[in-house]
């Protein structure tokens, strides 16, 4: 298969405008960028190959917009969509800049700033159907708390299922073909986000009325942030059919977030994440068929030039990655070391069919014949599956 490194709409690339248009003012600094007006990121997104553009409402529009202002920026908005083509998969509403979302917004301690945070969604809701968006993401970033002693965590729970539970009735109601996605992170900006990590948004998915229309959107480095490994948390998120967006983008161990470009974090992981997006799915197609959306920050240290370059460096890793992992699963002896490891048979029920416990207990051969010290002696050459995913990886192979 011969794979082309120049994105196209067909590759469902997507940004957030809040990505490309941060000014890069961070805790110790001022911006080292002007604005960048929404009418020039679609044009530009569009020119470097991208399908879509996200954002927040306040990126959109500013903050307390008068309605005539929010119309005519949204008029723009929409004659910059049909002149290009460029979609909006996904918006997402800003609940975590203005200081009245300083303990959060569903479940902020203050009953009037949790009612005005649902309204904010979903004033934002319904512009998000209006501009065809399939996807709803929510990041509580300030969902948490600093102290122990000021948070009641079971309340919050309860607080923030109120809240989605509203939602999800909201859009059914209305007939949107919406779906929530939720985003994990671990800490920053608060000391301790509520639902840090997949594993426990999945939990609390499952306790939601309408859980069928609620899933994730996990980012790399919020998960890497928590020590955990990205590619079992989208794996495990695949696994529960809950895998409804995806923030790619790259970080450098367990501190601060980086919002890197894709693979310049853990380029050994992101080889393993394209994998398995792209041919982890059934009969070794893809796993995942939404869009590509990269949540990163170009760096302060860049100027525009620098922007547009990480946009291109974002999508261009991608493909390599897709190209390189591509070679790996089409390398005969790659074939050759994942069958003497054994990672088919896994996919292989431990019983027959038909079989349960009682047929277990008498087959001698699982236990009182079975040489356990020949079986525990064997190797799984894991190492030398792996070296040969390093040299497809660095273009040795
Ligand atoms: C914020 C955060 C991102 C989220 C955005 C969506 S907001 O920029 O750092 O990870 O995806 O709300
Ligand atoms: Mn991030
Ligand atoms: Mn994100």
């Amino acid at each position: 298969m011969t794979l082309t490194l120049t994105p196209t709409k067909a590759d469902r690339f997507s940004f957030g405008l809040w990505t490309i248009g941060w000014q890069a003012k961070d805790q110790f600094g001022d911006p080292t960028r002007g604005p960048l007006d929404a009418v020039e990121a679609v044009h530009r997104l569009d020119e470097l190959g991208a399908y879509g553009i996200t954002f927040h409402d306040d990126d959109l529009i500013p903050f307390g917009a008068a309605a005539a202002d929010r119309d005519k920026q949204l008029t723009r908005f929409r004659h910059a969509l049909d002149e290009t083509g460029i979609v909006v998969p996904m918006v997402t509403t800003n609940l975590f800049t203005h200081p009245v979302f300083k303990d959060g917004g569903f479940t902020s301690n203050d009953r009037s700033i949790r009612r005005y945070a649902i309204r904010k969604v979903l004033r934002n809701i319904e512009l998000a159907a209006e501009l065809g968006a399939e996807t709803f993401v929510l990041w509580g970033g300030r969902e948490g708390s600093e102290y122990d002693t000021a948070k009641d965590v079971q309340a919050a729970l309860d607080r923030y299922r109120e809240a989605m539970n509203l939602l999800t009735e909201f859009i059914t109601d209305r007939g949107y073909g919406i779906r929530l996605a939720l985003e994990p992170k671990p800490n920053e900006p608060r000391g301790d986000i509520l639902l840090p990590t997949v594993g426990h948004a999945l939990a609390f998915i499952s306790s939601l009325d309408r859980s069928e229309l609620v899933g994730v959107n996990p980012e790399v480095g919020h998960e890497q942030m928590a020590g955990l490994n990205f590619v079992h948390g989208v794996s495990q998120a695949l696994w529960h059919g809950k895998l409804f967006h995806i923030d790619l983008n790259g970080q450098r161990s367990i501190k601060f977030d980086q919002d890197l470009v894709f693979g310049h974090g853990d380029l050994f992981n992101a080889f393993g994440l394209v994998d398995l997006l792209e041919f982890g799915g059934p009969g070794g197609g893809p796993a995942y068929t939404g869009p590509r959306h990269f949540d990163y920050k170009p760096s302060r240290t860049e100027d525009y030039d620098g922007v547009w370059d990480s946009v291109r460096a974002n999508m261009r890793t991608y493909l390599l990655l897709k190209e390189r992992a591509t070679a790996f699963r089409s390398d005969p002896e790659v074939l050759q070391a994942l069958a003497h490891a054994k990672v088919g048979e896994l996919s292989q029920p431990t019983l027959n069919d038909g079989e349960g416990y009682a047929e277990l207990l008498v087959d001698r051969q699982a236990f009182e014949d079975f040489d356990v010290d020949a079986a525990g002696e064997k190797g799984y050459g894991f190492v030398r599956l792996n070296q040969l995913a390093l040299e497809h990886l660095t273009g040795a192979r």
